[in-house]
């Protein structure tokens, strides 16, 4: 009947991609050409519907967020950085009428840059407040750090095994396990904070029904939309990305500058990043780190992994109505390319591998091409290489395009966040963050 009854063959063949026309991100729903920023802002509410209703679903527009501090410790690298951590509740919108939704509470990690105290060669870190970067992590804060003292969860996480959980519980084996994407050290010394928090805190990543997490909090708010509408697990994942922006908004004390927040994002919180970015205009700047099917690559390739797949393997993610384009791609009213540009007029980064086919580095270097011409009807560079020139193909291996507003790079290696993806991430933002 479709993809799931058989085995599924990813293509990595270029030749055999179908030939696609993706969607003018430029040209109105009415057939009308946006030639001016103030002809944007509507074509850009209208695309952001587009994906609300075909890709994502909707999540309300009010939130309802308190932020408490429950750890500050300021000897973390060797007295360089503060690490707070934080309560953040998330509480209902209004009473329900179905069930008694109780407050959400996520853990918030933040590691924030402090100023020397002899100033000397290092005072190049200001006193603050800084840019920060916020990113979810997969399974918890306790795995970014080997610190002992960092919470560790208590919602459920992915299994890993015995050697770090115990039946979908994170243990202290845990700790530091994923140490090696998060070089806070590194990111803090370039006077950048960095705020994470668990994604399973927000909504927990399988297919619950959506009894659990966010969507358990908003139940007749879920209901009332229309059944192909309602938010899946990354539409929730960037929904918590805004209540922690809201927190860290609201606790001066952090002394990060919540004006100038980027999102990062591997993977499916890539995904989530892009989409995060897309719905609340307050970040700062966006990162995509191997995001993929669903974030950077462009679906109509369905190049490594594709819409059809996605949909089986992680029905939750994503709405309803997105798996209508199982191997319909081409009917999709919209493609990554205008997910990238909804970032306009802001920076946004995509990052690529070489091995990691299965995200498809050419279909998200293509998107990344495409949504240019929304940053130049905005007056700025869209994709440009360091000549100022359009790139005509992927930069060479190990090798980035960064003289634009949009920045893409290829790294050498596997699906994964490296230290060197950061320090691109870093040199690029630095223009315009700081
Ligand atoms: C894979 C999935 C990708 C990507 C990845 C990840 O299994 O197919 O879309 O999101 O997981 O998040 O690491």
């Amino acid at each position: 009947m479709n993809a799931s009854s058989q085995e599924f063959q990813p293509n990595y063949d270029e030749s055999k991609i179908p030939p696609y026309v993706l969607p003018d991100p430029l040209l109105t729903a009415s057939g009308d050409r946006v030639t001016s920023p103030e002809q944007w802002a509507a074509r850009r509410a209208e695309t952001i519907e587009l994906f609300e209703n075909h890709v994502f679903g909707r999540m309300p527009a009010e939130r309802n967020v308190d932020a408490k501090v429950v750890r500050r410790d300021p000897t973390i690298n060797d007295g360089n950085t503060i690490r707070y951590e934080l309560t953040v509740t998330i509480h209902p919108l209004k009473a329900s009428t179905t069930t008694e939704p109780k407050s959400l509470e996520i853990h918030v990690l933040a590691d924030v840059p402090k100023q020397p105290d002899s100033g000397g060669d290092e005072g190049q870190i200001s006193s603050g407040p800084y840019p920060a970067f916020l990113g979810l992590n997969f399974h918890g804060n306790h795995t970014v750090s080997p610190d002992p003292s960092i919470r560790i969860p208590s919602s459920w996480v992915p299994d890993r095994g015995s050697q770090t959980t115990d039946g979908h519980r994170a243990t202290e084996r845990g700790r530091g396990v994923a140490a090696s994407r998060w070089p806070n050290r590194m990111i803090n010394g370039a006077g950048y904070a960095v705020i994470t928090a668990y994604c399973g805190d927000i909504d927990p990543d399988f297919d619950d029904g959506f009894q659990n997490g966010l969507h358990a909090l908003m139940p007749d708010y879920v209901e009332s939309l229309p059944p192909d509408q309602r938010p899946g697990t990354i539409a929730a994942w960037s929904y918590g990305l805004s209540c922690i922006l809201d927190a860290v908004t609201a606790t001066e004390e952090l002394n990060i500058d919540a004006s100038n927040v980027a999102l990062i994002g591997h993977s499916r919180l890539g995904k989530t990043s892009l989409w995060a970015g897309a719905t609340d205009t307050r970040f700062a700047a966006v990162i995509s780190n191997n995001s993929g099917c669903g974030g950077a690559a462009l679906s109509r390739r369905a190049f490594g992994e594709t819409v059809a797949r996605i949909n089986r393997n992680f029905p939750h993610w994503f709405c309803e109505g997105f798996h209508h384009y199982d191997q319909r791609e081409s009917e999709l009213p919209v493609d990554s390319h205008q997910l990238l540009a909804m970032a306009a007029p802001r920076p946004i980064a995509v990052g690529s591998a070489v091995d990691d086919q299965w995200a498809d580095p050419r279909g998200e270097f293509l998107a990344s091409l495409h949504a240019s011409p929304v940053y130049e009807v905005l007056g700025l560079a869209g994709l440009k290489d360091e000549e100022n020139q359009t790139p005509s193909d992927l930069p060479v291996v190990d090798d980035a395009f960064t003289s634009g507003t949009i920045s893409y790079h290829l790294r050498t290696g596997k699906h994964d966040l490296k230290e060197s993806d950061w320090m691109r991430y870093i040199q690029f933002l630095d223009r315009f963050l700081k």
